[in-house]
Parts: C-alpha cells; sequence; structure tokens
C-alpha cells in the first residue's frame, strides 16, 4: 500500500544501514541484479530491542552467520563488527523498543544462479517499530491449523538456515489465512510437528514442556531457546522429542515462540479445543516470566 493512504500516520523516514554507512531511507537502494532479489539468496534475522537494549543480539549474529556459512557466503565483516553496526542503528533511529532487520544478500551478479561470479555480499540494518500483536490474542489465544504444505526437507533447504527465501513459509501462512486463522502447524515429510511459519511450537503435559528436535526440520529459534531455561528455572520439565498431531490436540497447553509473537498460547488447533480453553497456568507464567526477562537483559545501544 502506498505510504500516503496510511491514515493520518506521519511518515517516519528512517536511516537504513547500507554498506557500513547510514542513509536516508529513500536512497537505500539495492541493485534489480542483486541474488537476494532474483533467487531469495541471503540470509536474514529479526531482532527485538526492549528499553533500549537489543536482545539476545549475539544469538542473533551466531545464527546469521552459520546460516551464511550453510549458503558458503562469505560476510565481509567480523561478528563484533556487525553487532557493532546493529547498535549504531538502533542509536541512529533513537530504537527504544523496536523490530531489528538484519539481511545480508549475496550481491550483484549476473542473471544466472552461479553465486560466485556475485560481487561483494551487500549488508542491510534495518531498525523500525515493532508492530505488535494485539493484547487480546494473548488474553484469549490464537486458533491455528496443520495444513498441507510440508516443511522443507532438511536435506534439501535445512529450515535451520534463515534464508531470504521463505517461500514454503508463505504457501503454508496462505493455508492458514485461506482457513480464517493467522497462523499455521507445518509438519516434516514424515508428518511429525515442525514448527509454525514464524514461530516455534511447545506443548505442555502436565509439568512438562515438549517441543521438536531441531533435527526435525525446524529454525532453532532464539526465543525456544531462551524460553527453555527460562522453563528449567521455574522447575518445569523440558525435552525435545518428535511431536504428532494426536500429541498437540491432546496437550494440556500449546504455545508458540517467536522474536515478534514473543509466547503465546494456542486454544484451537484444527477444530480441537486444546486443554480447557483459555490459555493455560503454564502458558501465562512463560509469557510473564519471558517479557519481564527481555525487558530487563540485552546489549545497550548508546
Ligand atoms: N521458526 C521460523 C520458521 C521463523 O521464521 C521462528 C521459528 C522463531 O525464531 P526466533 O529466533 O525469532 O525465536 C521464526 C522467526 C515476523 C518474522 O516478523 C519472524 C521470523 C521471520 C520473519 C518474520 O514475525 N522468524
Amino acid at each position: 500500500m502506498p505510504r500516503f493512504f496510511v491514515q493520518q500516520q506521519k511518515e517516519v523516514l528512517v536511516k537504513i544501514y547500507l554498506n557500513g554507512k547510514l542513509v536516508p531511507e529513500r536512497q537505500a537502494k539495492i541493485s534489480v541484479f542483486d541474488h537476494g532479489l532474483l533467487y531469495g539468496d541471503g540470509v536474514f534475522e529479526g531482532i527485538r530491542s526492549y528499553n533500549g537494549r537489543v536482545f539476545e543480539l549475539d544469538a542473533h549474529i551466531d545464527r546469521l552467520y552459520d546460516s551464511a556459512k550453510a549458503l558458503a557466503l562469505e560476510i565481509p565483516m567480523t561478528r563484533a563488527g556487525m553487532a557493532k553496526a546493529v547498535i549504531r542503528t538502533c542509536a541512529a533511529n533513537k530504537t527504544m523498543d523496536g523490530y531489528i532487520r538484519l539481511v545480508v544478500t549475496r550481491g550483484v551478479g549476473t542473471l544466472g544462479l552461479n553465486p560466485y561470479l556475485c560481487e561483494k555480499p551487500q549488508i542491510i540494518i534495518i531498525a523500525a517499530d515493532i508492530q505488535l500483536y494485539p493484547k487480546k490474542l494473548y488474553d484469549e489465544g490464537l486458533s491455528i491449523v496443520t495444513v498441507g504444505t510440508i516443511r522443507n526437507l532438511s536435506e534439501a533447504v535445512n529450515p535451520r538456515i534463515k534464508s531470504l527465501n521463505y517461500l514454503n513459509n508463505i504457501l503454508a501462512k496462505i493455508e492458514a489465512i485461506n482457513a480464517g486463522c493467522m497462523e499455521a502447524v507445518m509438519l516434516n515429510a514424515q508428518g511429525a510437528v515442525a514448527e509454525a511459519t514464524g514461530d516455534n511450537i511447545f506443548v505442555v503435559r502436565g509439568n512438562a514442556l515438549i517441543t521438536p528436535p531441531t533435527n526435525e526440520g525446524i529454525l532453532e529459534g532464539i526465543t525456544r531457546n531462551v524460553v527453555m531455561d527460562l522453563a528449567r528455572e521455574q522447575g518445569l520439565e523440558v525435552s525435545e522429542a518428535r511431536l504428532s498431531r494426536y500429541d498437540l490436540y491432546t496437550a494440556d497447553e500449546v504455545f508458540l515462540t517467536g522474536t515478534a509473537a514473543e509466547v503465546i498460547g494456542v486454544v484451537n488447533i484444527d477444530r480441537r479445543q486444546i486443554g480447557d480453553g483459555p490459555p493455560g497456568p503454564v502458558t501465562r507464567k512463560l509469557v510473564k516470566v519471558y517479557r519481564q526477562h527481555a525487558r530487563s537483559s540485552g546489549s545497550p545501544i548508546a
């Protein structure tokens, strides 16, 4: 939608980090020959800042570099330099509570696939405002569906790679939206539960949390890992195990985790009510504990 359609909202121009320089957003342009555009060849991270601090910055940077490594994409900057660039971009935009998009594309190349013919990778950092989900969703919980689009095979494009090609997830998201839901549960080729389109999934059974292991074809979510640690601190048992749709339908509670959503309860899957109806006590506790933790840790933006 063109910006002037956004009712009475003042246009906010942000400064974009582009290959070492902070430029006004109108000047932040990428070539049409960039393989990020032509082939989805590149990697990215979505990061949150809370209270003027970047949350889990090192974990996001490590995952970015691991994704790039898997694609034989050499990022022309050290991890420490990248962390500094993120902080610098946030500082330039006075980002307090924001959503940071870090993108590394393969760079400008030919119209052929060969990534080795591309010039330098392009590094883009956008520090934007976060579009929070309505509070109502956290109180009432999400209704979601399992969809027919299976998660990418690990042997083909490993879902652990956070690449710029999100079509697998987008196809699943389209199915969810067409079914009147905001999120989809994706299964892997074996029919086991993998993850949602932009979130990891957990089930609660009694005092235990269970989530699929990374070898089931999932992105190893940073929120997932933080929630697993926080849950253990709360005295909950946490394990990684294969889950079927039956395990979802019969769970006491189900919730999703992700940078944008944080922790959010799921109350209905494929028209089966989960547990007693509204988000249960374990989910509600973790929503709260996660928020407290996220708002009181991270790398200062200065
Ligand atoms: N699985 C997938 C497939 C994801 O894309 C997660 C799990 C959760 O990971 P983190 O590290 O965020 O806990 C993601 C998150 C968005 C958005 O704006 C989120 C993601 C990607 C693109 C957009 O909601 N990834």
